[in-house]
């Protein structure tokens, strides 16, 4: 970004077969507090169901997916529904852009209710989002543990992504490590995680 003196802490999470980027403070506090109170209440949340084995199952938390020109985009045998990128999401998605050099066209927003919603082991490498995809995934509200372990090396690696801060992930790593967002027992306060995402039209 030029002589722009970023304000954010930036700290390297993975760097072997794939890299994942953590900056702290990517926005403020009260950007932050902002954004979560214009999305806590929508009406836009959906519990989706994947199958699993064959099996429709419930996922653990709530989900509301966002593109720019109608791409379509799903996991686990579900599309998900399609809504129009809200225009307060946009002015973010271009800074997100400019700070990881990567374009977005797609939005896949989180509500994880308190402790007990999770995302479980797993890799963002549907063909829609082509080979070696860019995710950018911003945090709001409660800090929560991520987690990545390699898919054939013993390497495990954990971090707490806090409030305002963005996770980028890119090259091959989502072909060498999956992720996850565990349960946290007893815990009551609420999440909500922006993955910011280029999807490839069919
Ligand atoms: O909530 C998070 O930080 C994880 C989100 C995630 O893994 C995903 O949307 O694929």
């Amino acid at each position: 970004m030029g002589n722009t003196i970023s304000h954010y802490r930036k700290l390297k999470v993975i760097e072997f077969d794939g890299i994942a980027t953590y900056y702290g403070q990517f926005i403020s506090q009260r950007e932050s507090e902002m954004l979560y109170s214009q999305m806590i209440n929508w009406h836009l949340w959906n519990q989706n169901e994947i199958k699993i084995f064959g099996k429709k199952i419930k996922v653990p938390r709530l989900e509301a997916y966002f593109a720019l020109n109608g791409e379509q985009y799903g996991y686990s045998g579900q599309n998900l529904e399609i809504n129009p990128f809200p225009e307060f999401l946009n002015n973010l998605r271009l800074r997100i852009s400019q700070c990881t050099n990567y374009p977005y066209n797609a939005l896949l927003v989180n509500l994880y209710r308190n402790g007990n919603d999770s995302n479980g082991w797993h890799s963002d490498d549907e063909r829609t989002l082509g080979i070696n995809p860019s995710i950018a995934s911003l945090s709001l509200g409660c800090a929560r543990t991520f987690e990545f372990k390699h898919k054939q090396l013993n390497i495990n690696k954990k971090i707490v992504l806090e409030n305002g801060s963005l996770l980028h992930m890119y090259g091959p790593i989502q072909h060498n490590y999956k992720h996850q967002l565990p349960k946290v027992p007893n815990l009551e306060q609420t999440r909500i995680n922006l993955t910011f995402r280029w999807v490839h039209p069919h």
